[in-house]
């Protein structure tokens, strides 16, 4: 019998690279999308047409829904008896989440309680459920951030997947539930969403390579991240709902980078040197070669408040799960540009 698995947030970056892993594992995957007024289905298209379309035995199926509402959640949990939820739908970027709070909440809240209840109400079968906490729940907590680090989120993103990340404790506790949370440092990929400052800056990058025009308008350079890819993230994600009991775990790649260093080394692989002049928001990068400003530091992209810096230490599924990323950080950087300059070069044709 093959195993069922249902996503939310196929639309995603992880969710897309998810689906792709379980469906060469040859599970079922059921993925839940939310409606909208133009298709945004860009990041699942081949599997879709490999799976679903041209296949003689489908394994790969959509269904609307929205983790705002209970009922649709539940009806989906109900019709599809799977046998794994990964639940990666979330309102995911900080910056948006000071300006659509409740709505934050309630998505990235309030969502995985529906998916726990309907998880509990379920009799058929047990149902093991994945939830995709973060390194944001940190917040103002010093790195190296684990398991055992102290909660101190800093935006309603990060205030509500801790209530995401609380509630799933507490109905493995309390319900004899297999429920875990993988607490996900950055990762990123060519599939990363637009807004990102990774995707942000490789897209500028790549486009000022090809018309020496482009000006990267960006916010904070001084915070660090600690930038993993997806593709190891999301395998991860798999391993966690494997071992024998449920648990939660930092995955990370131990190693952190400032905004600005990961501009600089962008550009660099693009063959640009960028010289820093000014200060605060004043900074600019200047392209070395022609003098132009390439860099601007530009207030919009500020945020009420800031994660100054996040670096994870992944030794419990080191030692536990026996997970460590494959692809390091200067691998992730080119492969990114990579793929931005095979898209940006094949409009421009
Ligand atoms: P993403 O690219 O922003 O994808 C989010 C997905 O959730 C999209 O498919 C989106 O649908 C869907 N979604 C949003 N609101 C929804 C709602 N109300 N109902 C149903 N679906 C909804 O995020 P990602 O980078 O793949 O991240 C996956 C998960 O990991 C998220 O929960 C995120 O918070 C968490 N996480 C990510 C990172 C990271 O660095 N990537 C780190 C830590 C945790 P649309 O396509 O229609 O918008
Ligand atoms: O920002 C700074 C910004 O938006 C990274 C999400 O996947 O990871 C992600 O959240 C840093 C921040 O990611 C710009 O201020 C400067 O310090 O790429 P980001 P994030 O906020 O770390 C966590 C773990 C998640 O869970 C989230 O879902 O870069 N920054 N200038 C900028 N950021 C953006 N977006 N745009 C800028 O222009």
């Amino acid at each position: 019998m093959k195993k069922i698995a249902l996503i939310s947030g196929i639309t995603g970056q992880d969710g897309a690279y998810l689906a792709e892993f379980l469906l060469k594992k040859n599970y079922i995957v059921h993925g839940i999308k939310r409606r909208s007024s133009s298709v945004n289905n860009y990041r699942i298209d081949d599997i879709y047409e490999k799976f679903y379309e041209n296949s003689k035995n489908p394994s790969f199926y959509l269904h609307y829904g929205d983790v705002t509402d209970s009922l649709n959640i539940s009806e989906l949990v109900n019709k599809i008896g799977p046998d794994e939820i990964y639940n990666l739908a979330a309102q995911s970027h900080v910056k948006v989440s000071f300006e659509t709070p409740e709505y934050t909440a309630n998505a990235d809240g309030l969502g995985v309680l529906r998916f726990l209840e309907s998880i509990r109400r379920y009799k058929k079968k047990k149902i093991k459920f994945y939830q995709a906490s973060t390194s944001e729940m940190f917040g103002g907590s010093k790195p190296p951030q684990s398991e055992t680090t102290v909660f101190a989120p800093k935006s309603p993103y990060g205030a509500a997947k801790l209530y995401g990340h609380w509630i799933t404790k507490i109905y493995r506790e309390s319900y004899n539930i297999f429920a875990c949370s993988g607490i996900l440092f950055n990762h990123e990929s060519p599939l990363r969403g637009e807004t990102f400052v990774t995707k942000k800056v490789v897209r500028a990058a790549v486009k000022y390579s090809l018309d020496k025009k482009e000006i990267l308008q960006i916010g904070n350079l001084n915070a660090t991240r600690d930038w993993g890819h997806a593709k190891d993230y999301v395998k991860n994600m798999w391993m966690m709902l494997q071992k024998k009991n449920a648990d939660d775990y930092v995955i990370a790649t131990n190693t952190s980078y400032s905004v600005k260093k990961f501009i600089e080394l962008t550009y660099k692989y693009l063959g640009f040197n960028i010289k820093w002049t000014g200060k605060g928001l004043n900074e600019k990068g200047i392209d070395l070669k022609s003098g132009k400003i390439i860099v601007k530091v530009n207030s919009k992209y500020f945020r009420p408040n800031e994660v100054d810096n996040l670096r994870g230490n992944s030794n419990k599924a080191k030692n536990s799960l026996k997970w460590k990323p494959k692809i390091n950080f200067k691998h992730l950087v080119k492969e990114m540009i990579k793929y931005e300059l095979e898209l940006q070069t094949k409009k421009n044709r």
